[in-house]
């Protein structure tokens, strides 16, 4: 997936984007703790604050086993679940994962997923490069 970014960059005279990680910020970042051990929805905003493109492609965390990116739909009156491969962020723009929409979900977590914590959470872009944020544990009314 390098060469064709690298040819159009190329063709079209710009200088190579920088690292996607240094320049998309993380904001608003928690996790909703569910009792049981039950898979945890993770949300919070990308803001990309530069002229180029940014592309989440995955997410880890020491804390879930498997971290996913999912995104929630309603279709004829089902709530359905997808999993998503990556997610664009516009250059200038913000995405927002929220309840009912994209998510990280947190499949296994451990004992350290409790209301008050502070987890990190690797975020994987498409150019390879990634950025840690810190996200804060609600228990689960979002409190
Ligand atoms: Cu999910």
């Amino acid at each position: 997936m390098r060469l064709p970014s690298l040819i159009i960059a190329a063709v079209a005279g710009v200088a190579t984007p920088p690292p996607m990680s240094g320049h998309v910020t993380v904001a608003n970042a928690w996790f909703r703790a569910l009792p049981a051990n039950l898979p945890a929805g993770g949300y919070f905003e990308l803001h990309n604050v530069a002229r180029w493109p940014a592309v989440l492609t995955g997410a880890t965390s020491p804390v879930c086993g498997m971290l996913m990116l999912h995104k929630s739909e309603r279709k004829s009156g089902m709530e359905t679940m997808s999993d998503v491969g990556a997610v664009d962020i516009p250059a200038g723009g913000a995405l927002r994962f929220a309840p009912g929409g994209y998510h990280l979900m947190c499949m296994d977590p451990r004992p350290a997923m409790k209301p008050g914590a502070s987890i990190a959470v690797t975020l994987k872009f498409s150019d390879g490069s990634v950025a840690t944020a810190k996200f804060v544990v609600k228990n689960a009314k979002g409190e």
